[in-house]
């Protein structure tokens, strides 16, 4: 698998410090005998009746459905630790133990929309930019992103998954909440979320994530071919967010977590300029 770096950068939150970890040593199969990560579970995470009980060994479904709890891995089989009864992450060292703001022990499942169209001048005729073969220009795709108020970063809108919620209700409700007023365009909003393409299900590199639980996503595609439906969608940032916007896809841009990975992947969905 691909090294994590998001989860690597120096600090957790404002006072906590990860142990560094270089990119030669993030593997666990690698030793790395001066590894002494610090513990950190937030006061709030351990409070909350939702998360997890603060001792692992009181879960016995690892790597199971836990009832509505998912505790499965798209990365496979993960281990546990036999004395501790902690999850171990599947990628290697973040630098950090305990959950961090995550409510769960070993995954805590999330789901993103890349809603999409072609990108258009004043004239209403499809942009196209110069591509990296010879005379070869591709069409531009736009997507709706948000400014998140955590990081400030901008990223796709999506959320967790609630206890016993199927991914397709996470990213329409996340999308509602995060880009959109409450309630209005109820209609259209169910057309462009009735045709969902799956771009993406894996582990996320998310700045949250420890040595004992992580985020992993599933990311859907909402494409609106013509731009007919989508126009009467009106964006307007919700509860997570401080921005949102129609974006021009294009390698450069910088987003959220494993989100720049997300929008490659529709990039080549419909072989647009990237
Ligand atoms: C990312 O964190 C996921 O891809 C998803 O976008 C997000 C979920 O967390 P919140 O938006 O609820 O903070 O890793
Ligand atoms: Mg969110
Ligand atoms: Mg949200």
């Amino acid at each position: 698998p691909k090294a994590h770096k998001k989860c690597r950068s120096s600090l957790y939150s404002v006072d906590v410090k990860r142990f560094p970890v270089p990119d030669e040593k993030v593997f666990w199969h690698i030793t790395f005998l001066d590894y002494f990560p610090n513990e950190y579970t937030t006061e709030k995470v351990q409070r909350n009746p939702r998360a997890d009980p603060c001792d692992p060994s009181e879960i016995n479904k690892f790597n199971q459905l836990d009832t509505k709890i998912d505790r499965r891995s798209f990365t496979g089989h993960y281990y546990v630790d036999p004395i501790t009864n902690r999850p171990r992450n599947p990628i290697g060292r973040t630098g950090i133990t305990g959950r961090g703001r995550l409510y769960y022990w070993g995954p805590n499942h999330a789901g993103d929309s890349v809603i999409t169209r072609w990108h258009h001048d004043e004239k209403g005729t499809i942009v196209r930019r110069q591509a990296n073969c010879q005379d070869c220009f591709k069409p531009v795709l736009e997507f709706v992103t948000i400014q998140r108020k955590d990081t400030k970063e901008w990223a796709l809108p999506g959320g967790m998954v609630d206890p016993g919620e199927h991914i397709s209700s996470t990213v329409k409700r996340e999308f509602q909440e995060e880009a959109m007023q409450d309630g209005i365009e109820e209609h259209y909003i169910s057309k462009l979320f009735s045709n969902g393409y799956k771009l993406f299900e894996w582990y996320a590199d998310d700045p949250r994530n420890t040595d004992n639980a992580w985020i992993e996503t599933v990311a859907i595609n909402f494409h609106d071919e013509t731009g007919q439906l989508t126009k009467h969608i009106h964006l307007d940032p919700g509860d997570d967010a401080t921005n949102v916007a129609w974006r021009p896809i294009d390698r450069n841009i910088d987003l959220y977590a494993s989100h720049k990975e997300i929008l490659k992947r529709v990039v080549d969905r419909f072989d647009a300029y990237w």
